[in-house]
């Protein structure tokens, strides 16, 4: 076997293992909503903390997931203990609304038959209201075969569950199949935010996107917001929520609950 063989084996083992031992982590980031300056909802964001080398990010390891089978047990497994947090979290705040928790699904998980099963079972066993449960899928997984996505996005909406197109802006959507899809929210990517302030172009897409997302009935999420410049664009565009550094990096379950405790006005 070539060196380059052996590495993939040996970190495919090594992802098995971390499932089992429990390596695992969800980092939180907080989505802020524009009209309240609150937290409405939050990011789940996977890390591994590896035994050596540490606090690991998903691109140095999920690549490898792929190639050994298993970004399906480890995309359940985050769907499971995001559930389980979003209904900690529904427990703590029984008085208020308390924020959704929004995951992230791959492609090979979206490509899954037993996708809607298998979230229904995890919404049943902990208990989280379908509607505090966010999905975040990739425009460019929903364009890749937009017809079988329509279907499957409809069965996910029928359970109940918010979904949310990710990186908005970097596939080609065929506008066409966009008015078919049932999306609750448009997750504008950073590439798009990143260049509000750069000129009148720049700002004139994002600004369509808004409008054609408000027309449809959807409501936008900017993502990777990093100045007060490109909070201010987005705010006299009319996008809906925001995140990004310039509020909060992804931190710890247990930061994130300390913040919507204190529950204050971040914008
Ligand atoms: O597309 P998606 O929402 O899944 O991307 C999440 C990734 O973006 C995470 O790795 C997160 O750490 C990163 N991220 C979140 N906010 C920002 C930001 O303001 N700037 C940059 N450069 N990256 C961000
Ligand atoms: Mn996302």
């Amino acid at each position: 076997m070539s060196a380059e063989a052996w590495k993939r084996l040996e970190l495919g083992n090594a992802l098995r293992q971390a499932l089992e031992r429990d390596e695992f982590r969800l980092y939180y980031q907080p989505k802020l909503s524009m009209e309240s300056g609150r937290i409405v909802s939050m990011e789940a964001l996977l890390r591994w903390e590896h035994p050596e080398r540490g606090l690991l990010e998903p691109e140095e390891f999920l690549p490898f997931a792929e190639d050994s089978g298993l970004m399906v047990p480890i995309g359940y497994w985050i769907i499971e203990e995001v559930c389980r947090q979003g209904r900690a979290w529904q427990d703590a705040r029984s008085d208020r609304k308390p924020p959704r928790v929004g995951a992230n699904i791959s492609p090979t998980q979206f490509a899954r038959t037993d996708l809607v099963e298998t979230i229904s079972d995890s919404l049943e066993r902990t208990g989280l209201e379908p509607e505090n449960l966010a999905l975040e899928i990739d425009e460019s997984i929903l364009m890749d075969d937009a017809e079988a996505s329509i279907a499957k996005l409809g069965a996910l909406k029928e359970l109940g569950v918010r979904v949310v197109i990710d990186e908005f802006g970097t596939a080609y959507s065929s506008l066409s199949h966009l008015q078919h899809f049932p999306p609750n929210v448009l997750k504008l990517d950073r590439s798009l935010v990143v260049k509000l302030g750069e000129g009148p172009a720049d700002e004139a897409i994002v600004a369509a996107m808004i409008n054609l997302a408000h027309a449809l009935g959807w409501s936008v999420n900017a993502h990777g917001v990093e100045t007060a410049e490109q909070l201010e664009h987005l705010k006299r565009l009319g996008c809906d929520m925001v995140q990004g550094y310039y509020f909060h990096r992804p931190i710890t379950a247990e930061e994130a609950t300390a913040l919507l405790e204190a529950d204050t006005r971040l914008i």
